[in-house]
């Protein structure tokens, strides 16, 4: 028999999203999502995808929350800031960025919080289901129709007051609530985002193209573009660029922290920073213990071992003896993408070959 307890108010539903840190709740219906379906299946076309898989892969099930959970009326949408207060410093030696919303684990405490909403709406009988950077549900578009924030010129949801350093994710749900009213658009005239971009890939407001998008290309496997090498910089994993030239970004995001550690010290340790040469001498197992909730192509380290190649050729200290060694062991090395890349590093040091 299906329990069935009185539907929660929407105002209890954020009462206990508040206590999990997730200060912006809204309503979308779960009618498909027209407007990104055919961005999905248009920019696969164009090729602008690369050779992304994630909501691209199957775009009918992707923008459909009745495909997620049949019988869906409406989708609880949230949003949860990964701002804080706490900037760890760069520590000494060849260091290699991540980005903000990947130095500690943020996606946990929403889902945390999300069950919990789950949880009361099955407590009525109801069918409810969490989604969070999950390949089901375009989670934006989905925020968006749920009035959470407006579409960014770089792509992201911002939401008003508060900018975009913001993840999201929802319970699509057979209760019903009525809808949220949408955010309207707040970027204006500004295109701080367009002209920041290191290698130009928001191609126009709205649209990034992934095969010039730093933080997809540090994600997938292969063989890095060579016309974007020098474009990464310093960065290991993701890229905030057109979000820290944001002004309701950075002016009012400050106003949202969490604490880097979590409430409950679960978060595990913050990685804002990565050591290029102990990247580079670490085993296998050791990176993906370290790492393992990044995504990268395969689940294979040995991608991350490409990026820091082109961290150190980017950054590094030709007169420093161990840089020298770790390069000349991966240009001799077995692997030859990653023989290609410290090649490519050694020449921007300019570090000859070797004898
Ligand atoms: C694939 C993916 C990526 C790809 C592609 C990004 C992209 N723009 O599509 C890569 C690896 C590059 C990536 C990068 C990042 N990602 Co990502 N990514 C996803 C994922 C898995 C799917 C996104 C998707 O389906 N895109 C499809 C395209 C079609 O959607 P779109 O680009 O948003 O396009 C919309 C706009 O163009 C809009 N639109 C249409 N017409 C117009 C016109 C105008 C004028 C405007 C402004 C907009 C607009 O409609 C389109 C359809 O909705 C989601 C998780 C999920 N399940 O949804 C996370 C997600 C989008 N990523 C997230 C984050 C945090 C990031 C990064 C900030 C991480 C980082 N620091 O490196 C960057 C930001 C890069 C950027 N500028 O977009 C968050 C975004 C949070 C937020 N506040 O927006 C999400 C939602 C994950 C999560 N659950 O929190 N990501
Ligand atoms: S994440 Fe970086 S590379 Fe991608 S669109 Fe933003 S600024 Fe450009
Ligand atoms: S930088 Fe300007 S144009 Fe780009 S998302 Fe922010 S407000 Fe919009």
């Amino acid at each position: 028999m299906r329990p069935s307890g009185p539907l929660p108010t929407f105002d209890q539903l954020i009462d206990v999203a508040r206590r999990h840190g997730i200060e912006h709740l809204g309503v979308a219906p779960a009618t498909v999502l027209e407007r990104a379906r055919t961005a999905l299946v248009e920019r696969k076309a164009a090729g602008l995808h690369s050779d992304m898989e994630f909501t691209y892969r199957n775009p009918e099930r992707s923008t459909d929350p009745g495909r997620a959970v049949p019988g869906a009326r409406s989708v609880i949408v949230a949003a949860r800031s990964y701002q804080t207060d706490h900037e760890p410093e760069r520590p000494v030696g060849v260091q290699a960025r991540v980005a903000r919303y990947a130095w500690i684990d943020h996606y946990a405490p929403l889902r945390d919080g999300l069950r919990e909403l789950a949880a009361m709406l099955k407590a009525s009988g109801e069918r409810a289901v969490v989604f969070a950077d999950d390949n089901s549900i375009v989670d934006r578009e989905i925020a968006h129709l749920g009035g959470l924030g407006w579409f960014g010129k770089n792509a992201n949801l911002l939401v008003p007051g508060a900018g975009s350093y913001f993840v999201l994710g929802c319970v699509i749900t057979t209760a019903h609530y009525p809808v949220s009213r949408p955010v309207p658009d707040g970027c204006g005239s500004c295109r701080r985002c367009l002209d920041a971009c290191p290698t130009g890939a928001i191609i126009a407001p709205g649209v990034i193209d992934a095969n010039r998008c730093l933080a997809w290309l540090v994600q997938r496997g292969g063989s890095f573009p060579v016309e974007h090498r020098t474009a990464l910089g310093d960065r290991m994993y993701g890229c905030d660029d057109c979000q820290e030239v944001c002004p309701p970004t950075v002016r009012l995001g400050r106003r949202h922290t969490v604490p880097l550690d979590g409430a409950d010290g679960e978060v595990g340790a913050v990685e804002a920073w990565i050591d290029v040469l102990e990247l580079l001498d670490a085993s296998d197992a050791e990176l993906l213990d370290r790492h393992g909730r990044w995504y990268v192509a395969d689940r294979d380290p040995r991608w991350w071992r490409r990026n820091a190649l082109l961290v150190l050729g980017n950054t590094g200290d030709p007169g420093d003896e161990r840089t020298r060694r770790t390069l000349d062991r991966y240009r001799d090395g077995s692997d030859p993408i990653l023989a290609e890349h410290a090649e490519w590093a050694a020449a921007e040091l300019g570090i000859g070959t070797s004898p």
